[in-house]
């Protein structure tokens, strides 16, 4: 009778966190993007938690581990825990508050100051994209392209600018899908 052997089907873990200011969409984007594949939240007293999904790449299947904060980070030790071992980063803001998008290199900062240095694949993330039409000095989408080019550049890594709709659900999957295909292939050349 043939054998079983579980420890050989290891799973890739790829620890995503998501970055960006309050309000920006952080935790809708994870809830509309975990849906059905939605297992389970670990809750920790630092207000910091993460859920995780089956997600399959080209046949093989990864564990998506997706990090959120309930809050603004006060602790140096909550930062340790969230960004520590981040295999990749949603950088999110709000297309109709500039200052969110002003603020995106402080999150790369944040990342790198509590990441060892080390950077990760990362997406840009527009979000609010239904409110586009409505909201006045809305960031452009070229400008957000633009800035993902200039974040490219600099970081050696190809990083996509996707605009979402966390209430709609639009490019929600696509965002998602697209950063973890750009961890799956760095994870893969890096060895
Ligand atoms: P955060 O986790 O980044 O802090 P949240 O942000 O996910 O809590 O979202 C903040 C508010 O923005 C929420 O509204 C949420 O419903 C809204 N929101 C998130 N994404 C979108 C989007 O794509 N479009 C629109 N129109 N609203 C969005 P409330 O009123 O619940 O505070
Ligand atoms: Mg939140």
């Amino acid at each position: 009778m043939e054998e079983k052997c579980i420890t050989s089907e290891r799973r890739k873990i790829f620890k995503i966190v998501l970055l960006g200011d309050g309000a920006v969409g952080k935790t809708a984007l994870r809830h509309r993007y975990l849906g059905d594949g939605f297992q389970q939240s670990y809750s920790m007293t630092i207000g910091a938690d993460f859920a995780v999904k089956r997600v399959n790449l080209d046949g093989e299947e990864v564990v998506a581990q997706i990090w959120d904060l309930a809050g603004q980070i006060r602790f140096q030790s909550v930062r340790e825990v969230y960004y520590q071992g981040a295999t990749g980063a949603l950088l999110v803001f709000d297309i109709t508050r500039s200052p969110t998008f002003e603020n995106i290199p402080n999150w790369i900062t944040e990342l790198l100051d509590n990441n060892k240095n080390k950077i990760v694949p990362m997406v840009l993330i527009g979000n609010k994209s239904d409110l586009r039409n409505t909201a006045d000095g809305a960031i452009t989408y070229d400008a957000g392209l633009e800035y993902a080019q200039n974040l490219s550049a600099w970081s050696h890594f190809e990083i996509p600018y996707i605009e979402t709709s966390a209430l709609s659900g639009d490019n929600v999957e696509s965002g998602f899908a697209v950063l973890l295909r750009n961890i799956e292939n760095f994870l893969d050349s890096s060895g």
